[in-house]
């Protein structure tokens, strides 16, 4: 099967002035597409049925040796940016509720102490990489991965992911990486990360 990108649930400037109109528009119709692109022409000719890009993260066995690096590489970016988009909103972010909201009490004190760990996260991946919540062995845990690693791949559910690449924020924030990770609170949807624990379970 070909796999094909997600449509944005908004508007490329929906997300200002948090995160800009242009980082939006090349980051989903430029490099989000390339991954998508590319996972499909590493995979021309491989049978892997209608499996998800999720599905094939979390069991690379199916996929030739020869081809391996560009699934992690290309469907990670696929995988890792479709999960990216959905937990983004316009208008700014509720605050998490319900189970969502206990578990980052019981699992880091509270909300601030999970930004602060998520900052962290991000701030000191060196190069290229996301920070993530995960779902790890019923648990909320904080980490990181380099280049477009997926979670998935060591057994973890990704249940937030912020994009550290400089493609993510440069034209606005430039170097100032940590900028960014403290600005993109603001549009944080806790909603969908909610959903997402909720199917992790
Ligand atoms: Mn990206």
């Amino acid at each position: 099967m070909a796999y094909t990108l997600p449509a944005l649930g908004f508007k490329f400037e929906a997300l200002e002035p948090h995160i800009d109109a242009k980082t939006m528009e090349i980051h989903h119709g430029k490099h989000h597409q390339t991954y998508v692109d590319k996972l499909n022409g590493a995979l021309e000719g491989v049978n892997i049925g209608d499996k998800s890009v999720e599905n094939l993260l979390k069991d690379l066995s199916v996929v030739p040796v020869d081809k391996k690096q560009a699934v992690i590489n290309h469907g990670g970016g696929h995988a890792n940016h479709t999960l990216f988009w959905r937990t983004l909103t316009p208008g700014g972010a509720a605050a998490p509720a319900g189970a969502l909201a206990d578990a980052i009490t019981g699992g880091f004190g509270g909300l601030d102490a999970l930004k602060t760990q998520m900052e962290t996260a991000g701030a000191n991946r060196f190069g290229s990489g996301w920070a993530w919540l995960v779902l790890d062995k019923g648990k909320l845990a904080v980490n990181s991965t380099a280049n477009q690693d997926s979670p998935l791949m060591a057994g973890q559910t990704p249940l937030l992911g912020v994009d550290v690449w400089e493609h993510a924020y440069y034209l606005k924030y430039q170097n100032r990486r940590p900028d960014y990770l403290k600005a993109i609170w603001n549009v944080i949807n806790w909603t969908v990360v909610a959903e997402n624990l909720a199917k992790a379970k």
